[in-house]
C-alpha cells in the first residue's frame, strides 16, 4: 500500500461528514456491474443497484460519478451517461454514445447545475483529452483543449463554480472560465486517487476514491486537508473495482429558512449584512455560520449559485416575509 494512504489510515481519521449526506459508489465487479450506498460514517448501507444495461456490456461499466445535490446520480462509461435516482432506482441511459470533442469515454464526470442556462449541464475529459460540457442530451456545448491534465475524476465546486480534476497522483482546479488551472491551486494525492465527486453543499468539499490495494473513500475540504475516511470500500462490498462516486444530500435545506443568512431560524433586517457577506465572500460566511448551508440560505432564486441575481429576489422576499418557492 502506497504511502499515502498508509499516513491515512495511520492518522485515523473518520470523521461523519453530516448525517444528510450519503455517497454511491460505481464497481466492477464479478458478476453485474452495480452501484454501492454509503451512508456519512461511510458505511455501506446494504443497497446495491445494478448498472443500466448498456454499462454492463462496458468492461469497466460506470466510470466517475456526478450528482445534481439531491434529486440524481449521474455515471458515465465509453458508450454513454445514465441518471438514477437518489435512492439508486430509476436507472436509466439518457445519453448513447461517445462524449464529444474527441473526449471519447465519460471518464471523468462532474455536474453544473448553472449550465446549459440553468438546466444543468455535464463537464467531461478522458486521461489527456479535451475538456467539454455537454447538455444531458449530450450536445456539445463548450470545449477546452487539454490544460496538462490527465483526469480520472472531475467535480463541480459550488463554492466558485469552476471544476476539480483529479489524475496522476494530483488534484488541480480549472477555471471554467478558460479551461486553465488556476495557480496555485490542489494537492498532490495518491497516485491511484480516482473518481471525485462535489458536495453541492456551498462548501466546495470533495469526495474521492483511492484505488489503491483496497478501495477508500475520502473526503477533502478545498485544501487537500481529509475530514472524512478513509472508508473501506472494497472491504465492506466485496467488489475491488471502485471507480466512480457521487455524493447525495437529502433533503439539505431541511432545517433552515431561505433568507436566514445569519443562521437564527428568523428572516428579517438582521440577514441583510450576512447575505452581502455571502455573496462577496462565501468562505467568510461560511467560517462564521458552519452548520448552515449556503445554497439553503442564499440561494433565493433557486438557480444553485449565490451571486447578484440574488439581490433582487432577497428583497422581494424580505418584502413578503418569505422566499418563493423553488
Ligand atoms: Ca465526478
Ligand atoms: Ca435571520
Ligand atoms: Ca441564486
Amino acid at each position: 500500500m502506497r504511502f499515502f494512504v498508509c499516513a491515512l489510515i495511520a492518522a485515523g481519521i473518520s470523521a461523519s461528514v453530516g448525517g444528510d449526506v450519503s455517497f454511491w459508489s460505481a464497481a466492477r465487479g464479478a458478476g453485474p456491474h452495480r452501484i454501492f450506498q454509503f451512508d456519512a460514517n461511510g458505511v455501506f448501507t446494504g443497497v446495491a443497484i445494478e448498472q443500466v444495461a448498456g454499462a454492463q456490456s462496458s468492461s469497466w461499466g460506470y466510470r466517475d460519478g456526478a450528482s445534481d445535490r439531491e434529486s440524481h446520480i449521474y455515471f458515465g462509461w465509453d458508450g454513454g451517461v445514465a441518471r438514477h435516482n437518489a435512492d439508486g432506482s430509476g436507472g436509466a441511459q439518457i445519453i448513447a454514445g461517445a462524449a464529444p470533442a474527441g473526449v471519447g469515454t465519460w471518464r471523468a464526470l462532474a455536474y453544473d447545475p448553472t449550465g446549459d442556462e440553468g438546466r444543468g449541464s455535464i463537464w467531461t475529459q478522458s486521461f489527456g483529452s479535451s475538456l467539454a460540457e455537454a447538455t444531458l442530451s449530450g450536445n456539445l456545448l463548450r470545449s477546452y483543449p487539454n490544460s496538462g491534465t490527465a483526469a480520472y475524476g472531475l467535480a463541480y465546486d459550488d463554492s466558485d463554480g469552476n471544476l476539480w480534476i483529479q489524475g496522476n497522483g494530483t488534484i488541480v482546479k480549472i477555471d471554467k472560465s478558460s479551461g486553465q488551472i488556476i495557480p496555485g491551486s490542489g494537492w498532490i494525492t495518491d497516485p491511484g486517487g480516482g473518481a471525485l465527486s462535489g458536495f453541492h453543499d456551498g462548501s466546495g468539499r470533495l469526495a474521492s476514491v483511492i484505488q489503491s490495494q483496497s478501495d477508500l473513500l475520502v473526503v477533502y475540504d478545498t485544501k487537500g486537508a481529509i475530514v472524512g475516511g478513509p472508508w473501506d470500500l472494497e472491504g465492506q462490498t466485496g467488489e475491488s473495482g471502485n471507480i466512480g462516486v457521487v455524493v447525495i444530500i437529502t433533503d439539505p435545506c431541511a432545517s433552515q429558512i431561505c433568507g436566514d443568512t445569519n443562521c437564527d431560524g428568523l428572516f428579517n433586517g438582521g440577514d441583510v449584512d450576512p447575505f452581502f457577506l455571502a455573496l462577496g465572500d462565501p468562505a467568510a460566511w461560511q467560517a462564521a455560520h458552519p452548520n448552515c448551508d449556503i445554497l439553503c440560505a442564499a440561494d433565493v432564486n433557486h438557480d444553485w449559485v449565490v451571486n447578484g441575481a440574488d439581490i433582487d429576489p432577497f428583497f422581494a422576499a424580505l418584502g413578503v416575509g418569505g422566499c418563493s418557492a423553488p
